[in-house]
């Protein structure tokens, strides 16, 4: 199991390595807002027996949404989904061969009845996974609601403050 924060609410997985530049975002806006989380690589098709103990025993270990990342055959997020009963947010990291939209389809078509809330392909569906993940605890976390009501009025002002983007 992964070298982790004990107290973490949110798992980030990933299916390679290769997928830390894209999941790296979800990670750190989850750090930005205080969320106490892990990151661990989980392969479908290279640890098969690791994804099923990762689901099996997230709700035990005090998980409380998984964010997955995958590309191309992107079976990671859709089979932790049918092994947990935590929320799972899947994030398309953009393949070489097919610009992510292998890693989309993969994730967005669940059949009905397993469901993976997929979130954009990419850096912006990273960022997206962590702020999703942080609605969801925050339902039951008045601090972080407010953590996360100050980042969104935050990127408000930043907006309205430069409305010109000829000027730096
Ligand atoms: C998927 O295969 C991973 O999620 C990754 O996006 C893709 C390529 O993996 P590597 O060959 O870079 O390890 O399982």
């Amino acid at each position: 199991m992964p070298e982790s924060v004990s107290n973490a609410r949110v798992g980030v997985v990933m299916g390679s390595r290769s997928d830390w530049e894209t999941l790296q975002h979800a990670a750190a806006t989850l750090q930005q807002l205080g969320i106490a989380h892990e990151v661990q690589v989980v392969s479908a098709h290279r640890t098969p027996d690791l994804l099923f103990t990762y689901a099996e025993q997230a709700v035990a270990r005090g998980l409380a949404v998984i964010i997955a990342g995958a590309g191309g055959a992107a079976h990671l997020p859709g089979m932790l989904a049918a092994k947990t009963p935590l929320p799972v947010l899947g994030v398309p990291v953009q393949s070489q061969a097919l610009n992510g939209m292998d890693s989309l389809l993969s994730i967005v078509q669940m059949p009905a009845g397993v469901p993976v809330g997929t979130l954009a392909i990419g850096r912006a569906g990273a960022i997206n996974a962590a702020l999703l993940a942080a609605s969801i605890l925050a339902l039951h976390d008045a601090a972080l609601g407010r953590r996360l009501a100050d980042f969104r009025r935050a990127q408000t002002d930043a907006v309205l403050a430069a409305p010109d983007p000829r000027k730096a």
